[in-house]
């Protein structure tokens, strides 16, 4: 029988304050400073069970010893893999793999000829707190309300942008709604380090958090996360995800179910606190992409919602009209691509590929409805499964029918399913198996936004697991969540507040301009990418061109390091996952 779930551990809570109260800093990272000797690791920690890797500079020793944190205590010897290049960092490494290291405790590892690795811990909580961080991040990222420091600590702030005048854009005129009509738009999380609000990477983060509780319903009902609706006898999760559902639902026209594809400044603002960036927000163009996205987001919450309805006044049954309403119109409207009017500067999210999303959105109401016409809708054989990003959303359709396969109608390709769960973990598993780093990511895989390509991997990973318990699908998963946290090229972790060495100068205009030392903490940045598209605008330079390290910690670097709520998304899913499927017994 399954324990009753407890509320989250008081200690953990404590963590969490102790960080929002600005007494807990992590070191500043040295941004500059050569990172090529450096043993780099997991620098929050592991599970007694999880497989646990470190990656070594080549060196002449065929050694390597685990000591207690700052002692010479040794509990632990092992030897050296094999030296192998890394291509995406052009580097040649070894790996020392410590999995048998299962007593609590913090440690260091440490190797003849190079400085100890950053102090890890071994817990059964390890990844508690930072999962809890993740998603408290996205009630940092609020738009349209005042943040105090009952909950917000020493990032409390003013509310901005009440979204509450919001013009329509000519560009998204109907009949009853001409250009310049005022509309509510109130509620969600601003994207990113800016703050404007898109339709489309709304979709891909509100479904993964809501994939997050269906798959770890439990995890999650134990979790306090102290924000303002806590305790009131919904998940907290579901309660921050909420906050951008209104925000969503305001943002179809109710005229004819069309989706505007973004709320948003005509230009990016100053690097401000919200309360100081005043310009008109207008909504702008209504898109197939938009629709989808966000027909696919309404049905999965018309689902996980539904246990809550009582104190939701019918938010799931508003959800699922929702949600059919805009499929319809995506039906009359199959491609409306959307195109940056001249007049505004801000984000895109354009795409032209909406093949995966009408695919997705029609598993989500097949899922939703039982309707078999949905099924058909979705045209499985032709729907791949690929890494999801915010223009790749087919593998969301994939993992959803995967999760819900025992109660889905005869119409299902029950094999279909499994084979395309199976496919893309298998594949991403001989990709970690054949890599020096020990690490699904591969030269292609830096792009904007790479530390959430690897949680995204992990994700898929571990839709594997759940599917068919193969554990090296886990022990993949989890080189994912060591890759953000330090086992990468530049040594650092990309989860603000979280490691010893962690990244300090996020593009995220409250963390330049709240006057706190400290980055708002809980957030994932972009990550290393060779493309450095902002070096225009910055007064720093990239320490280096090679697409692993190609990765600048200045506020100035909006390519490598903006905190975006989509890349935090795949951050809370496979932090809470981890935590919550990883076997008691180490690995190997
Ligand atoms: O898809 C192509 C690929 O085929 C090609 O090989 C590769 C080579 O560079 O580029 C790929 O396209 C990239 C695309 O992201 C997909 O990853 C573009 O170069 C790259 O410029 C584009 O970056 C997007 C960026 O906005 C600029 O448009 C990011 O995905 C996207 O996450 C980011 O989103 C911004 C919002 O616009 C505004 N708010 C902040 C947010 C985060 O930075
Ligand atoms: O702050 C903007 C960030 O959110 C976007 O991801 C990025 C790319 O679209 O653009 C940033 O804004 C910059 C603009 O593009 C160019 N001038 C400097 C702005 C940042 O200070």
């Amino acid at each position: 029988m399954r324990p009753a779930p407890s509320r989250t551990a008081p200690h953990i809570t404590a963590m969490i304050s102790l960080l929002l109260s600005g007494h807990l800093h992590a070191a500043p990272a040295a941004s500059s400073s050569n990172q090529d000797n450096q043993i780099k690791l997991d620098q929050v920690g592991y599970l007694p069970g999880s497989a646990k890797v470190a990656v070594v500079p080549d060196v002449d020793g065929a050694a390597f010893t685990v000591v207690k944190a700052g002692s010479d205590t040794v509990v632990m010897r092992g030897a050296l893999g094999a030296a192998a290049a890394y291509a995406p960092a052009a580097e040649t490494v070894r790996l020392a793999n410590f999995s048998g290291l299962a007593a609590p405790g913090r440690y260091q590892l440490r190797v003849a000829g190079l400085p100890d690795s950053p102090p890890f811990a071994v817990g059964t909580d390890a990844y508690q707190a930072l999962n809890a961080a993740a998603i408290k991040a996205y009630y940092l990222n609020r738009a349209g309300i005042a943040l105090p420091e009952k909950h917000a600590g020493i990032f409390a702030r003013k509310a901005g942008h009440p979204d509450t005048h919001v013009l329509i854009h000519e560009s998204a005129a109907s009949a009853a709604r001409p250009a310049g009509t005022v509309i509510s738009s109130p509620k969600g999380w601003y994207d990113a380090g800016d703050y404007n609000k898109y339709i489309v990477n709304s979709g891909i983060t509100t479904y993964t958090l809501l994939a997050a509780y269906e798959d770890f319903p439990d995890f999650y009902k134990a979790q306090d996360l102290n924000i303002p609706e806590s305790g009131n006898g919904i998940p907290d999760i579901l309660n921050e995800v909420l906050w951008n559902l209104e925000w969503m639902l305001t943002m179809q026209d109710p005229a004819d179910g069309g989706v505007y594809h973004k709320l948003t400044d005509k230009s990016f603002d100053g690097m401000v606190m919200p309360e100081q960036a005043r310009q008109q927000r207008y909504v702008v163009q209504k898109s197939t992409a938009a629709a989808l996205d966000f027909a696919a987001v309404m049905a999965t919450a018309s689902r996980v919602l539904k246990p809550y309805d009582g104190k939701l006044n019918g938010m799931s049954a508003r959800a699922l009209a929702a949600s059919k309403a805009a499929w319809q119109w995506a039906q009359k409207n199959p491609a409306v691509y959307y195109r940056q009017p001249k007049d505004i500067r801000t984000g895109e999210y354009g795409d032209a590929n909406v093949g995966d999303e009408f695919g997705w959105a029609a598993a989500e109401l097949y899922i939703s409805t039982g309707d078999d016409a949905y099924y058909k809708a979705m045209r499985a054989p032709e729907l791949k499964a690929t890494i999801p990003s915010w223009s790749d959303v087919g593998a969301l359709a994939w993992m959803s029918l995967a999760r819900h396969r025992k109660q889905l109608t005869p119409a299902a390709d029950q094999g279909l399913i499994a084979a395309r769960i199976d496919g893309l973990a298998d594949g991403l598993a001989k990709v970690w198996k054949d890599s020096a780093y020990g690490i699904t990511m591969q030269t292609g895989d830096y792009v904007w936004g790479s530390s959430a390509v690897v949680l995204n991997q992990s994700m898929m990973l571990l839709q594997g697991y759940r599917l068919n318990g193969k554990r090296e699908y886990l022990q993949a998963a989890q080189s994912g969540l060591d890759y953000v946290l330090g086992r990468n090229a530049v040594g650092t972790s990309f989860v603000t507040g979280y490691g010893s060495r962690s990244a300090q100068q996020p593009h995220h205009r409250p963390s330049v301009a709240d006057g706190v030392a400290a980055p708002v903490p809980g957030f994932l940045v972009g990550g290393p990418q060779p493309g450095q598209q902002d070096k225009g605008d910055c007064p720093a330079s990239y320490p280096s061109a090679v697409p692993a390290k190609s990765w600048l910690d200045h506020a100035c670097s909006y390519a490598s390091n903006e905190i975006a709520i989509n890349w935090n998304a795949p951050l809370v899913y496979v932090s809470g996952a981890i935590q919550a499927l990883t076997p008691p017994a180490p690995a190997n």
